[in-house]
């Protein structure tokens, strides 16, 4: 539905964002959810962002806001949306505008950068008149129809908004240069009156888009505003166009106005105030004379500031009492939900949590393995298996046990590309995958019967020598009632002949540095055993991994029932998991540099024994 010339904004003012500001357009949603209205925020345009969307909130449901690379390609979607808040850096928002004033759909551009450069103002500012379309700012906060729209951060908080009565039409027009004391004099109306009927902040440059007497000849048709204040400032000429048009009829609502800066005469020379405009270059541009020529042409113009709020009060109620400004019904709040984050901060809530972590912290400048900063131990030479000691056991091992697990990740990190893990990574190399991809296939192989034995093995021969068993009796004891290879024992190519020399390393090493070695001691006598009836069926490199970390953990003070848990949660299993991919990696990396074809088996190496089956 179209709405008349007169008005900028109605509750179905529909808004291209410039920019991905999450906080301002967060704001004018909860402004929308506020007064009731449909979320006036329908596209953001932001040219470097890769995101498709991004999400608000409205209300306490969320909602995804389209992002486009260009306000072209935002309003061909959204013809609809025929403002655009043009939040672009100074550098891009002359740009951004000329752009926008191009697109037919777009029919006002709210400009909050600073410091454009004059000349890019005036050019804006000239094209903009002639397509009869309204540019407000540079340099604003922008402007607000109390009850319809909100441009961004305009009126500040909610709460703000609630106090200054911002979230429903009153019968005041407002027009200030500054966003700040825009916010100031929407209170003052506030308290003084029954609240804004519009209000716009035009900015505080020297040439903004569009000045007090466009807006307030707006107003002057408006219906709904009953008069309008005008909080001028010192510098350039613009006041006195109101006052002329006081003057000659063209604004005939009572006009309230003060310029700010009438302590300039005070100071010696040209004083320059906080806004690019507020200068005055001649005495026909100081606050005193446009406040004289205000007054003279039949505004309302206090003596001071301080008398604005008694004015406007008394200008309130004289038209309330000729009946002019009929009584407003305030209605009714919905409370805006707060953000979870600043609740949390405020220790509003709390929250039961759905992970805990006992092993590492992030949270802090650095983070910790187990409340040590990685830089300490860089600093102070931890090695690879004492990080393991943090990160998995949560324990500073001494330097045997330190130096056993180096041992042990450097012993099975690879054995050869003929063992079904490292197989596995290879043919999946030359299938074309990836890292991942490849070295994954690899450590899926391992498991009870490749390198996934060092578990088995710890548990079994624990539980055999808990339970006193002599090595014939748990051999026996497998086969019969487990029914299953004992794990640890048997190698496809070691035997006693042919011994592994990795299970001589650690095992001497352990010999010579843990306190006690009695089930490595237990786990040798079973050897005795089963090799006496077959050769290979050694303790293999799982099985004395798996023993040797029963002794280890034992002699760290671990009770028989931590060292179980452990066991049946896969931790022994786990240096074989590590170790072994440092050798996949190698494999994976190899193939790559070889850049071997796809691996196809040969023919004559399958067993073909396919039959049909009968009725087929
Ligand atoms: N027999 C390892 O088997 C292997 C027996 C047994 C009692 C046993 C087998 C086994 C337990 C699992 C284990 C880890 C499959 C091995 C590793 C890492 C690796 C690998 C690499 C690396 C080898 C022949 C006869 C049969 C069986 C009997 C066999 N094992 N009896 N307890 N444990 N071990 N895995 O040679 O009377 O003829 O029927 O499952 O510890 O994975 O380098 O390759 O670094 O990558 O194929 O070192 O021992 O023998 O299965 O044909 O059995 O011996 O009952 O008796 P084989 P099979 P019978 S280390």
């Amino acid at each position: 539905m179209s709405k008349p010339d007169y008005l900028l904004f109605d509750r179905n003012t529909k808004a291209i964002f410039w920019n991905l500001n999450r906080n301002a357009i967060q704001r004018m949603l909860d402004y929308d959810y506020l007064v009731g209205r449909d979320p006036s925020v329908v596209a953001i345009v932001a040219p470097t962002q890769s995101r498709k969307f991004d999400k608000f909130f409205y209300g306490t449901n969320e909602i995804m806001i389209p992002i486009y690379k260009s306000t072209t390609e935002a309003a061909k979607d959204f013809p609809e949306a025929d403002v655009l808040l043009n939040f672009a850096s100074f550098r891009t928002a002359y740009d951004v505008t000329m752009e926008a004033l191009d697109i037919p759909t777009i029919r006002t551009i709210a400009i909050t950068a600073e410091g454009i450069p004059e000349r890019f103002a005036r050019t804006m500012r000239i094209k903009a008149k002639e397509l009869g379309k309204w540019i407000i700012g540079p340099a604003t906060v922008g402007g607000i129809a109390p009850g319809a729209f909100r441009i961004a951060n305009t009126g500040g908080t909610i709460e703000n908004i609630v106090n200054s009565k911002l979230h429903r039409p009153g019968s005041v027009g407002l027009v200030t240069r500054s966003g700040g004391l825009f916010n100031e004099l929407s209170n003052v109306i506030a308290r003084n009156a029954n609240g804004i009927a519009e209000g716009i902040a035009i900015g505080g440059d020297r040439y903004p888009g569009t000045d007090f007497l466009d807006h307030m000849l707006r107003y002057e048709k408006n219906p709904q505003v009953k008069f309008m204040v005008l909080l001028g400032e010192v510098g350039g000429t613009l006041e006195l166009r109101v006052a002329e048009a006081i003057k000659d009829g063209r604004i005939t609502k009572p006009v309230i106005a003060w310029c700010i800066g009438t302590i300039s005469k005070y100071f010696g020379g040209e004083v320059q105030f906080g806004h690019a405009g507020a200068k005055a270059g001649v005495e026909t541009e100081t606050a005193d004379a446009k406040n004289a020529a205000l007054k003279e042409a039949g505004a309302y113009v206090p003596r001071s500031f301080n008398e604005l709020p008694e004015l406007i009060r008394g200008v309130y109620e004289e038209l309330h009492a000729e009946g002019k400004i009929p009584e407003i019904k305030e209605p009714e709040v919905p409370p805006i939900p707060e953000d979870y984050a600043k609740a949390v901060k405020e220790g509003k809530v709390r929250r039961p949590t759905n992970f805990i972590c006992t092993i590492s912290d992030d949270r802090g400048e650095e983070a910790t393995y187990c409340g040590v900063p990685i830089s300490e131990v860089v600093e102070k030479g931890y090695s690879i298996a004492d990080v393991i000691g943090l990160l998995w056991f949560k324990k500073k091992f001494p330097d045997w046990a330190s130096q056993f697990l180096d041992m042990v990740i450097k012993v099975v990190a690879d054995h050869g590309p003929a063992v079904s893990g490292a197989h596995n990574t290879k043919v999946t190399a030359r299938a074309g995958k990836d890292l991942m991809s490849s070295i994954v296939t690899g450590i899926l192989t391992i498991g009870p019967r490749f390198g996934g034995a060092i578990d088995g093995a710890a548990k079994y021969f624990k539980m055999a020598k808990e339970k006193g068993m002599d090595p014939v009796e748990f051999v026996d004891y497998m086969k019969k009632v487990e029914k299953i290879p004992i794990p640890g024992i048997g190698h496809r190519i070691k035997s006693t002949k042919n011994p592994d020399k990795r299970v001589e390393l650690l095992k001497d090493f352990a010999k010579k540095n843990f306190p006690s070695t009695e089930l490595l001691e237990y786990a040798l006598e079973v050897e005795k055993v089963t090799t006496s009836k077959k050769e290979n069926l050694i303790l293999n490199v799982d099985g004395t991994i798996g023993v040797l970390l029963v002794d280890m953990f034992r002699a760290l003070g671990y009770k028989d029932e931590e060292i179980d848990e452990l066991i049946n949660a896969g931790a022994f299993n786990a240096f074989f998991v590590l170790g072994r991919t440092i050798g996949f990696i190698g494999h994976y990396l190899d193939e790559k540099r070889l850049d071997m074809p796809l691996y196809r088996h040969p023919t004559d190496d399958i067993l073909y024994d396919v039959k049909r089956p009968e009725g087929a």
